[in-house]
């Protein structure tokens, strides 16, 4: 990929540039919890977008994808954004971080990525997490903190690209470390590396290739059930509400919204009951609770498919300690803790029974740990 791109910003835009990367991210567990202020635990995977960039002494941003094999072209004010999706994350990155004082020059890029799109892998918050420390290394000094950073992938996806995300998966790509994961309290933006060495288990993606696709989803609908219901509950968040509190007001919110707040509240806990138990090395209850997280987003706050609820099954049925829809849901993967014994066994009955039910096999990615934003090379 590298080489690739090296040799096209070359012939497309003349010698120069640097070398940058983001990547993608896992969570363990903690969904749909960051906009709600609880906690989510995440970790930025070997899978990422590489981009080399060049300032180019003009007003004018020129970009070519070499995965879409599309190239853009925009200005820096706001007039200017590109209607062409992919574009309007760099655009928007650009825009966001011009808003915050800073300053963004006429630059040349060249990028491309292994990350699976449409896989709930975040491949978006790693565009813009490469282009906001780039464009941070390159024009700003490096002045801009890295929660700002993540919080300029934010706003770009809230207001370029209509998805009200939490800050989970610009977080984790800009601070990813290798080897650990992170619990990130969504309210007061602590946070904390944990190695994760699960010995005797390995972390896997299975992919049901059904496309996960935020933009217009119901995401933004879950979203405003929550804040509804914090509403009723005269709470900033549904992280300040407990069971009981649903409960004394189950008869002023709609049935629906008890539902998703049920979820939110459960899973809060879950992520607390996770990281007790990884610190003990008791990856039996790891396992159950995102069993718990599965059950929650299928049945309460319906965000699962056909698809991944077969894979869920499929994994219970073989003995995989845990499994789980991961990221937003409406497709996409299922995160598994499954015994290093089992691994084999458990991937074989998982392309074999998806492909005999849906004509093809899922996707299999093993998961690994790995380093978040960075610079690659000069
Ligand atoms: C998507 C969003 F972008 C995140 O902010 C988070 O809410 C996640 O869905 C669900 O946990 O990835």
């Amino acid at each position: 990929m590298k080489e690739k791109i090296k040799e096209l910003l070359k012939e497309l835009f003349g010698d120069g540039g640097t070398l940058y990367a983001s990547s993608g991210r896992i969570n363990l567990i903690g969904e749909h919890t960051d906009y709600n202020g609880g906690f989510v635990f995440p970790g930025a995977i070997d899978k990422c977008i590489q981009a080399k960039i060049k300032e180019n002494g003009t007003d004018t941003v020129r970009v070519y994808s070499i995965d879409i094999d599309s190239y853009v072209e925009f200005g820096l004010r706001e007039e200017d954004a590109p209607s062409e999706q992919w574009a309007r994350y760099i655009f928007g990155v650009c825009r966001e971080i011009i808003k915050r004082g800073g300053v963004v020059k006429g630059f040349d890029a060249i990028f491309a990525g292994n990350i699976p799109l449409g896989a709930g892998l975040s491949s978006s918050a790693a565009l813009e997490s490469c282009f906001a420390f780039a464009l941070n290394d390159m024009f700003n000094d490096n002045k801009i903190d890295k929660f700002e950073l993540a919080r300029i992938g934010q706003s770009t996806e809230h207001n370029y690209c209509g998805v009200n995300c939490g800050i989970m998966d610009q977080f984790a790509s800009v601070f990813g470390m290798k080897d650990c994961l992170m619990r990130l309290d969504c309210r007061s933006m602590e946070f904390e590396y944990f190695p994760f060495k699960a010995d005797g288990y390995k972390l896997v993606l299975v992919d049901s290739v059904v496309k996960h696709e935020l933009v217009d989803s119901p995401y933004n609908k879950r979203r405003e059930s929550c804040e509804r219901v914090a509403k009723v509950l005269g709470i900033e968040t549904l992280r300040d509400a407990e069971m009981d509190d649903l409960n004394r007001i189950k008869d002023q919110i709609s049935e629906e919204d008890y539902m998703r707040a049920e979820y939110v509240i459960g899973e809060k806990e879950r992520v607390l009951a996770v990281c007790a138990a990884l610190e003990k090395g008791d990856y039996e209850t790891v396992g159950r609770k995102m069993y718990e997280t599965h059950a929650g987003m299928s049945k309460l706050y319906e965000v699962s498919c056909e698809e991944l609820d077969y894979l869920n099954d499929i994994a219970k049925e073989c003995g995989v300690t845990g499994s789980r829809i991961m990221g937003g849901g409406f497709g996409g993967c299922t995160i598994n803790l499954v015994k290093n014994e089992l691994y084999d066994s458990f991937i074989a009955t998982a392309k074999e029974k998806f492909a005999a039910k849906y004509g093809h096999e899922p996707k299999i990615y093993d998961v690994i740990i790995s380093d978040g934003a960075r610079k690659i090379e000069k």
